[in-house]
């Protein structure tokens, strides 16, 4: 039986309306203007097959960091996600295939689509540095893989030559460019896992989503105040999420940029992520961690590009979109950036 929209708000003690919230590609987030005010989420089951799992993680890895961060004197209800129960006593709501879960909301701090300066990625840097920092002594072993080969490149390059076979939105012709290109660049596809494999870069409990507008930033003082969307936490490799971060915002634009004489790699926004990313982990990284930073920004880029790509000819099932081309146009900025990035950073 599924609830109404008010029965969901009862289960979650919520009694006032919600208004859609946020930009993210995969949950449906809603803002609860209560007080305290609540985020609401309908998680998406298309993309999260075990939703039971997502919260195991989400509750085990908050619960972790509200220890740390009361033993460092910081505030727990600020610096982490807190997942509000249901009136029932479960961390999330169950309605058929959907699942709801709500958290306190974070006040004082925002999210950005682009940063408004470098210092602000330098700010988002050391957040994630200190999350990272945070959940070393996190027992990975503890964490499930809740999107199984996720950042796996050489697994994504699989899916897309499978969307490329199935062709299911009929829309091979109109994207020959592309493809060429994806073909191309796919000989550098294992650099990261074949790292991860011969040990040189080990397994960690990572983010593995940490675009910028999954880090909230402090409203007056601009610094990093709590790294948001924990879906994907599970162990992989700290190159996810120094590339990831900066594949989103050492971008000139948005991911749906249609000009893309508009889009290029910003150097200093690069420069100041990397200061604060290795004042935070520098000293706990191996050398080919090291060694393999810019590599990573290169590698998170064309993943999330084949990846944009792949949904695209799969009839946009993955991603959320607000108009019909708007994976190509994601998967377009993205390539645009990889030649970018493999020019300034010297890679080839
Ligand atoms: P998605 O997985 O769809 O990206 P997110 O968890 O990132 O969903 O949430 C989408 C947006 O909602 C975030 O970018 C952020 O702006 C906002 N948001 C999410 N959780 C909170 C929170 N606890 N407090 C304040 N804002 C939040
Ligand atoms: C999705 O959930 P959101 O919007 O923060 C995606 C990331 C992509 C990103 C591209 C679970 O992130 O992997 O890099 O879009 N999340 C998932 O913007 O697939
Ligand atoms: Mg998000």
């Amino acid at each position: 039986m599924a609830y109404s929209l008010k029965e969901i708000l009862q289960k979650f003690d919520i009694e006032v309306e919600i208004q859609p919230y946020g930009d993210g590609h995969i949950n449906d987030t809603y803002l609860a203007q209560s007080t305290p005010k609540y985020i609401l989420q309908r998680i998406n089951t298309n993309v999260f097959k075990r939703p039971d799992q997502v919260m195991e993680n989400v509750l085990a890895v908050t619960e972790h960091l509200r220890k740390q961060i009361e033993k460092e004197g910081g505030d727990p209800l600020r610096e982490t996600l807190m997942v509000v129960k249901t009136v029932d006593g479960e961390n999330y709501l169950r309605d058929g295939d959907d699942c709801y879960r709500a958290y306190r909301f974070i006040e004082g701090a925002s999210t950005y689509n682009l940063p408004e300066s470098t210092e602000q990625m330098y700010h988002a840097a050391k957040a994630i540095g200190k999350f990272q920092k945070r959940l070393a002594d996190f027992p990975a072993e503890q964490l499930h893989e809740t999107i199984v080969q996720f950042h796996d490149t050489p697994n994504r390059v699989e899916q897309l030559k499978q969307a490329i076979r199935d062709n299911l939105a009929g829309r091979l012709d109109l994207v020959q460019a592309e493809i060429e290109f994806a073909t191309e660049i796919s000989k550098y596809a294992s650099i990261i896992t074949d790292a991860m494999e011969s040990g040189e870069v080990p397994l960690r409990v990572t983010h593995n989503d940490t675009k910028l507008n999954n880090i909230m930033l402090d409203d007056v003082t601009g610094e990093g105040v709590c790294v948001i969307d924990l879906d994907t936490v599970m162990p992989g490799s700290l190159l996810y999420d120094y590339g990831d971060a900066l594949r989103f915002g050492a971008s000139s634009g948005p991911e749906d940029e249609k000009d893309l004489d508009k889009i290029y790699f910003v150097m200093p926004v690069y420069e100041a992520f990397t200061k604060g990313f290795l004042e935070e982990a520098g000293e706990s990284m191996t050398e080919k961690e090291k060694e393999l930073l810019p590599w990573s920004i290169v590698m998170m880029t064309y993943e999330c590009g084949i990846r944009f790509l792949a949904d695209y000819l799969n009839g946009d099932t993955y991603f959320k979109t607000h108009y019909p081309e708007q994976n190509l146009d994601r998967a377009r900025t993205q390539f645009k950036l990889v030649k970018d990035q493999m020019e300034k950073l010297n890679l080839r």
